[in-house]
């Protein structure tokens, strides 16, 4: 069952967005693994996860194979106490996507929530960064890989390590060591929240 947007600031993905990949789904020979981190601090930010999730499955060439569990955690990069906290989890995608139109649609589901980018680390309803893509290396700004600060951060580490204990970054390491290199202050798990893989 889709879930119930009762809040205002969450809206059903426009059938526009999905239309537009369409046009973008420009299909590779096999699929590739990709990691997606999603983040919200706006709105019912359980729901805005979920939204995403499932705007991601309905994507063409895009499976979500698993999601992890959530965590509520402290803003990073931002004066304590100037922020909602977040909820945070991971997916993890097999896709034929190219990593410039994951890109696009990150951004597409992220716009189809209402996301507004008025400043850098800024609250959100949702985030979508991809994590890794294969084992792509690339510092393009526009679409870097491995994402640039993935590995200093343990809302993305600790749910990754939880649905995917032997993950590794590429030039980084595993995810277990640069887990337990940053900690897990500001963390807290969220057993009684749940996300659901798309029907
Ligand atoms: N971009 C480059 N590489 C990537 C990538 N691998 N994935 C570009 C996604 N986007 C990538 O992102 C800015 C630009 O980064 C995009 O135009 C894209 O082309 P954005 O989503 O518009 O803005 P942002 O997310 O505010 O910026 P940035 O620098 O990506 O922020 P971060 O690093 O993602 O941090 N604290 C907690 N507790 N939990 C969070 O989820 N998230 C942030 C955002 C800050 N603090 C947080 C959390
Ligand atoms: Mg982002």
């Amino acid at each position: 069952m889709k879930p119930q947007h009762s809040d205002p600031t969450v809206q059903p993905v426009p059938a526009a967005v999905t239309a537009a990949v369409d046009a973008a789904d420009v299909t590779l020979s096999n699929p590739k693994w990709a990691v997606l981190a999603l983040g919200a601090n706006l709105g019912n930010r359980l729901e805005n996860l979920q939204g995403a999730i499932d705007a991601l499955g309905d994507t063409p060439g895009l499976r979500v194979k698993a999601v992890s569990p959530v965590y509520e955690t402290e803003p990073w990069g931002v004066e304590p106490g100037t922020q909602p906290s977040y909820l945070n989890a991971v997916a993890l995608v097999k896709t034929t996507l190219p990593p410039s139109s994951l890109l696009e649609r990150a951004h597409a589901v992220e716009e189809a929530f209402h996301r507004v980018r008025d400043e850098r680390w800024g609250a959100r309803t949702i985030d979508v960064d991809i994590i890794t893509y294969a084992d792509v290396v690339s510092d393009d700004p526009v679409l870097t890989l491995p994402h640039p600060r993935a590995h200093q951060r343990a809302f993305v580490l600790a749910p990754w390590h939880d649905i995917d204990p032997e993950a590794t970054i590429p030039g980084q390491g595993p995810v277990a060591d640069l887990l337990a290199a940053v900690g897990q202050d500001g963390l807290t798990a969220r057993a009684d929240l749940e996300l659901r893989l798309p029907e």
